[in-house]
């Protein structure tokens, strides 16, 4: 029996991996963990904060936890608003995670992300093992949680799994405080205003993928056999890249009227510093990850979907 906890359920990852891991396990005991509770999503709900690590302990006792996706964190805008916030959050929080996954013995996901990067590492077709010299403080706490998470695996033998996911575009949650976002905001934009302000350049190129690639690709991870997996610090992990310009045009093709303006501020720094497009052939080798969504696909999921649920 799956008894799973997922932190930051109710995020932007978090709200589609609930979905989705009650789909695939039924009979699972699902606990999602979060700061407020916002909705109903059919799971049992407990309100908690992952830097307390007494009451994280007691509520995986109380569910008897034996795996844990934990994604609650600040992202790259967030974070550089509240630096010792985003360590303590993305830091210790983690360390509470793994001290307490190894007295459970229980298998972890946390993702880190494509601002584990920085302006020294190769931009395109960034490569599994490479320079990591991120320059934002949110890159800072991806590139020590992976290095914990590869210290726990090696020191403890704790089942420790991780992405580094790109920008990640969904309907379902609201966008969280990234550099990334863009391509999610944009969408608001396009369906109740018709035109939107980008924060970054239109020919910011960077990694992206849809949500239900980023949902199969995290569960197929955690389901992959552990012994062929190599990489305990966390697996680059790709689909497709765009600029905000490639992305206007696709847009354009479902609301030809749709315009969009550029407005590039301290957001932009920050997108110049990640890579441009990321090789993950070493996912795709050891536990055979494959994305389904190309840019146009998306782009017609993304319109639908939040159409409906804007009740536009
Ligand atoms: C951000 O932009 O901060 C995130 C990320 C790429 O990790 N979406």
């Amino acid at each position: 029996m799956k008894n799973i906890l997922i932190t930051g359920a109710f995020g932007l990852v978090g709200t589609d991996l609930t979905i989705e891991l009650k789909r695939r396990f039924p009979d699972a005991h699902i606990v999602s963990m979060a700061h407020a509770i916002s909705t109903d999503n059919g799971t049992i709900q407990e309100k908690g904060d992952v830097t307390d690590r007494a009451h994280l302990k007691e509520i995986l006792e109380k569910h008897e936890i034996s795996e844990m996706y934990h994604l609650a964190g600040l992202l790259s805008v967030g974070g550089e608003k509240d630096p010792p916030r985003a360590w303590n959050v993305n830091v210790e929080g983690l360390r509470n995670v793994l001290d307490l996954a190894v007295q459970r013995n229980m298998k972890v996901f946390w993702p880190s992300s494509i601002a584990a990067f920085g302006s020294t590492t190769p931009k395109k077709d960034t490569p599994q093992h490479t320079i990591l010299e991120p320059t934002t403080i949110y890159g800072v706490t991806k590139v020590t949680g992976e290095l914990l998470c590869q210290y726990y695996f090696l020191r403890y033998g704790l089942d420790v799994r991780s992405l580094r996911y790109p920008g990640l575009i969904a309907y379902k949650a609201p966008p969280g405080d990234g550099t990334t976002e863009y391509s999610v905001h944009i969408f608001y934009g396009a369906l109740k205003e018709n035109r939107y302000t980008c924060f970054l350049k239109e020919d910011s190129r960077l990694p992206m993928m849809y949500i239900d690639d980023a949902v199969k690709g995290t569960i197929d991870l955690m389901e992959a056999q552990s012994s062929n997996l190599t990489v305990r610090t966390s697996y680059n992990f790709s689909a497709i890249n765009f600029t905000p310009s490639e992305l206007v045009i696709e847009i354009q093709k479902q609301i030809p009227s749709f315009t969009c303006t550029y407005e590039p501020d301290h957001r932009q720094k920050i997108a110049d510093s990640w890579p441009q497009s990321i090789d993950d052939s070493c996912a795709r080798n050891e536990w055979g990850w494959q994305h389904e969504y190309d840019l146009q696909r998306l782009v017609v999921v993304m319109l639908e979907n939040l159409k409906k649920k804007l009740q536009l």
